[in-house]
């Protein structure tokens, strides 16, 4: 072995997949994949994934929606329960909860914050860690669930050392339950019913005539030749009739019809020689001094290779690949590997392309998301989906090609951005103000477009109410639907109102079970807890929510060092007056007293939030900080 290749070795035996080549992958971008949408066909029909859905080949028009069998439905606010009987297969869409929440009792969905399912039926729970008993649920605390599996009954717990019998609840101390043929009565201690019972439990373990304590002995030896041994450890089984041995260290083994104890490393355990009883499955190893094991063999990993799956030694190792089944070894002198498929080696070569190598001062390849592509044109280029093609001929918009070179995509179509807006991959002519919302576009001064989540709604038809119209995820929220939405930091959701629940984040929960603060629920009623405070509600507000008047006036934008009880620490806190389109840098740090700390939401450290003088907002709608300031200069400035 030329030294050339010696530090090879030590990775090779690491990281024996590792193709020896530096594999040249083109990944195309996220957001190329944007560009081009997020196109399916549903029976033929082109449709955009964000504008509808297909259910069983039925096209039904909507956003965010997810199918539920046939029908369609929206995981913000809905559940889809499955069930299976026989060959058919139920689904139904419950309204009013989330499925991201929720869970299913049969058909039925319910909250687990709240409820529990027992046996089919839905219990609200009476306290956050309630059991069920038969259909019901109860609170193991103070509560007993007594009777036989279909005949439950729950009793208040009369003391902690009360048990059951039958449908009553007894004293352990003073009575106990006993009976014949099926009737179980509660009887004194004292009494013959209850020593007699005492002795059934109580009653010893045999071992042939005499009794032994199945915790601390071993009954061996043959049926009718049994011996007590004291038990060495938990780990000791009988060997023969006299002798156990340490099942971690130790086999046992027949030997000319005699069962002996081995020493695990003993080619008696070795060769595992159907010697009895069954000893732990023997365990190789390597005695000779510097050797490793390489399957079921033992080499010196400073001579030799080991090429795990085909157990041999010997060169280099190229593992298996789709294109060859078995794990080859190869000298490196003559081939080359990538990705478990061998070349012959040519001095040029000196990248892996899939499993094809190449060599980068090769002209008229191309390697394109791992493929490699032969006799190009000089020139080509990858595509945004990896597939070569020449710019100077022609654009390719998600893998349509255009005869007009260097133009811009928008989805499979090229687009003019002088006069053009792209959104998602649609194109649309410009207009005043346009943004984009989802596929669509709209004019973001006007205060009756409302965007939710890529979903844009025209609020007009609303009537009156559309001032008060909300965005929750992607559904708009009217005062007239009952329902609340609870979001925190990443998830927006709908809930059906209901009295006695209130938002800790996104999730919904019941104030006599729960308590919540900053974002965080915990089991209500534990000591050293201001109750009152507790249940303030902590639920994050989307900057999208906000009336014009309040999100124009003044505003802040900053990065959360830290928060405690009194207070939030943010940097690179930023003032922006939406309507004059000013931003002012504050200095730094910015503290911001909160009054109550419960009441605000969970913050992380490092993200960056809306505030005003009281309250912190998020801000679903944008990915990026940058683009959230954007919307507000946008939406507020008037020339
Ligand atoms: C087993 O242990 C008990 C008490 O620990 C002892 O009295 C007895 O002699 C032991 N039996 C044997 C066979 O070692
Ligand atoms: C058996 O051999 C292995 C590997 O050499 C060693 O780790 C282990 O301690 C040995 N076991 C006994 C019981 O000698
Ligand atoms: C393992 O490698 C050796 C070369 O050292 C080869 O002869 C043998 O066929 C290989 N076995 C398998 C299962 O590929
Ligand atoms: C790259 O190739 C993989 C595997 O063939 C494929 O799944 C993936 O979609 C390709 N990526 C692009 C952007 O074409
Ligand atoms: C919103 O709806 C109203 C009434 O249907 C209509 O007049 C208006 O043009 C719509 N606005 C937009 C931007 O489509
Ligand atoms: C805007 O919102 C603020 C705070 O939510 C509220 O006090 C004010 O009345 C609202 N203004 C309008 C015009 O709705
Ligand atoms: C906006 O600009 C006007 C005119 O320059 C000024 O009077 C007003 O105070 C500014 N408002 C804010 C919030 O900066
Ligand atoms: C915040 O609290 C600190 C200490 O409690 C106080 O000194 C400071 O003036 C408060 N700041 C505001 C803006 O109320
Ligand atoms: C509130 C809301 O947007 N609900 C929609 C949920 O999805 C159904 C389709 O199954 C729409 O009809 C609803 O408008």
């Amino acid at each position: 072995m030329s030294p050339l290749w010696a530090p090879g070795l030590v990775w090779l035996i690491c990281s024996i997949t590792s193709p020896p080549l530096r594999g040249h992958a083109m990944e195309s971008s996220g957001a190329a994949k944007k560009a081009c949408g997020h196109r399916k066909t549903c029976m033929g029909i082109v449709y955009d994934i964000d504008e509808a859905v297909c259910c069983e080949n039925r096209l039904h028009p909507g956003a965010g929606l997810s199918c539920c069998g046939k029908e369609p439905f929206n995981l913000t606010l809905a559940t889809c329960c499955k069930e299976r009987h026989g060959g058919t297969l139920t689904a139904t869409v419950s309204v009013g909860l989330s499925e991201k929440v929720s869970a299913c009792c049969g058909l039925q969905a319910y909250n687990p914050l709240n409820e529990i399912c027992c046996q089919s039926t839905v219990a609200a729970k009476p306290v956050p860690m309630a059991q069920c008993c038969g259909t019901r649920a109860f609170d193991e605390e103070e509560q007993l669930c007594c009777g036989k599996i279909h005949d439950k009954m729950i009793l208040t717990r009369t003391s902690k050392r009360h048990k059951c019998c039958g449908h009553d609840q007894y004293d352990t101390m003073t009575h106990c339950c006993c009976g014949v043929t099926d009737v179980l009565q509660i009887q004194l201690i004292q009494s013959k019913c209850c020593e007699e019972y005492s002795a059934q439990i109580l009653q010893p373990k045999f071992c042939g005539k005499v009794t032994f304590d199945v915790e601390r002995q071993l009954c061996c030896g043959p049926i009718h030749d049994k011996n007590i041994l004291n038990r060495t450890s938990s780990r000791h089984r009988c060997c023969s009739g006299h002798d156990q041995y340490d099942t971690a260290t130790e086999c046992c083994f027949m030997i000319n019809g005699v069962l002996t104890v081995q020493g695990i490393n003993s080619t008696f355990c070795q060769n595992d020689p159907g010697g009895r009883p069954k000893s732990p499955a023997p365990r190789p190893y390597c005695t000779e001094p510097d050797t490793s094991l390489c399957g079921s063999l033992c080499y010196n990993p400073e001579e030799r290779h080991c090429c795990e799956r085909n157990q041999t030694m010997s060169h280099w190792c190229c593992n298996s690949g789709p294109c060859d089944a078995t794990p080859t070894v190869y000298n490196p002198r003559t081939h080359v590997c990538c990705d478990g498929c061998l070349s012959e080696w040519k001095p040029w070569l000196d990248q892996c392309c899939g499993q094809s190598a190449y060599g980068l001062a090769q002209r008229r390849v191309l390697c394109c998301n791992n493929t490699l592509y032969k006799d190009r044109e000089d020139g080509e280029e990858c595509s945004e989906i990896s597939f070569p093609f020449n710019p100077a001929k022609g654009t390719t918009c998600c893998s349509q090609f255009h005869g007009s070179p260097g133009q811009h995509c928008c989805g499979t179509e090229t687009y003019r951005p002088h006069s053009e807006i792209c959104c998602n991959g649609h194109r649309h002519p410009k207009v005043e103000n346009g943004h984009c919302c989802g596929i669509h576009t709209y004019n973001i001064k006007d205060p009756q477009m409302k965007c939710c989540a890529r979903t844009l709604y025209n609020l007009s038809s609303l009537g009156k109410h559309w001032l008060e119209a909300q965005c929750c995820g992607s559904i708009l929220q009217t005062p007239q639907n009952q329902n609340v939405c609870c979001s925190s930091e990443d998830e927006e959701l709908l809930y059906s109102k209901k009295k006695g629940l209130r938002c800790c984040g996104h999730l919904y929960y019941d104030t006599s079970l729960w308590s919540c603060c900053a974002g965080k629920l915990r089991p209500a009623h534990q000591p050293g807890q201001d109750q009152a405070k507790m249940n303030i509600e902590s639920r994050f507000q989307s900057v999208n929510n906000l009336n014009k008047t309040y999100l124009c006036e003044e505003m802040k934008i900053g990065t959360v060092e830290s928060a405690s009880l009194r207070s939030i620490v943010f940097t690179g806190v930023l003032k922006i007056h939406g309507v004059n389109a000013t931003v002012k840098a504050l200095p730094s740090p910015y503290i911001l007293n909160t009054t109550d700390r419960c009441n605000s939401p969970l913050l992380i450290p490092g993200k960056a939030y809306f505030f005003d003088g009281f309250k912190v907002f998020t801000d679903f709608n944008h990915d990026t900080s940058l683009l959230s300031v954007h919307y507000i200069i946008s939406r507020c400035y008037h020339l």
